[in-house]
């Protein structure tokens, strides 16, 4: 039996096959409907590859649902959801980062949130893409809500084995989360050595604000980079554009 991939995650294949992926986070607890739709139309003019939508803390319910609308109505880029729980999910978006917090503490961040929201995953048609997430120092709201151990910053090989374990659950994804916002991005060090043991995509975000960081993920292995707060508390549309294009610059190179 052959595995099918979904249209998201082939579109993913696909695009990694040519160049490095810039995905642009946009909180629904940080940014209203108007303003989302218009960063979403700038990031795909500007060639970035997806609209990530989530967060930690109130981006859940109609606030979620008019954001996701918002960015469908004004961009073709594929939507990606990215929970925090059960409650991140929108049946206007084009896929799920169905993602465990693998280095949690509490298993409803691990295996309980996802039971809860899977049925709704099915019932509303969204792709699901199977996803280990890995808190790394310091971790920030992510890290806090998530109840996670965060990983050393100079212990990449703890990183590496989460990663691989994560790998042989079935994980088609790996993503290193420094959390949104975070002082420095993860280290170019632990990106390596998790690059060097998996076989699948890895994303790498939180902290990424210049585009030589997000040059450095990249040279050190990460095949999609996710920037969220700089382009959202950029100061307004015309500085979100030039740093939407720094970073995209620094991505594809
Ligand atoms: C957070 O990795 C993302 O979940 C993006 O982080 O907001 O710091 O870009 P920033």
């Amino acid at each position: 039996m052959k595995l099918q991939l979904g249209k998201v995650e082939k579109y993913i294949h696909e695009k990694l096959k040519k160049e490095k992926l810039h995905f642009v986070l946009l909180d629904p607890d940080d940014v209203d409907p108007e303003t989302a739709g218009k960063i979403a139309e700038m990031s795909e003019k500007i060639g970035a590859d997806a609209i990530m939508i989530g967060g930690s803390t109130g981006a859940e319910g109609e606030v979620l649902d008019d954001v996701v609308r918002a960015i469908k109505e004004s961009s073709s880029l594929p939507t990606i959801l990215f929970p925090g729980s059960h409650g991140g999910i929108s049946r206007y978006a084009d896929a799920i980062f169905f993602m465990s917090l693998l280095n949690s503490r509490n298993p409803f961040f691990i295996t309980g949130a996802q039971a809860l929201g899977a049925f709704q995953v099915k019932r509303y048609g969204i792709e699901p893409i199977p996803m280990a997430y890995l808190i790394i120092e310091p971790g920030e709201t992510v890290g806090w809500v998530g109840d996670a151990r965060p990983i050393p910053r100079h212990k990449p090989k703890i990183a590496a084995a989460y990663a691989l374990a994560g790998r042989y659950l079935g994980m088609r994804l790996v993503y290193l989360e420094a959390g949104s916002g975070a002082e420095k991005p993860v280290p170019p060090e632990m990106i390596s050595i998790v690059r060097k043991v998996i076989d699948v995509p890895l994303i790498v975000g939180g902290g990424i604000r210049t585009g030589e960081q997000a040059r450095a993920a990249v040279k050190a292995g990460a095949d999609i980079v996710v920037t969220g707060t700089a382009i959202e508390k950029a100061g307004s549309l015309e500085m979100a554009r030039k740093k939407l294009e720094e970073l995209n610059r620094g991505i594809k190179g």
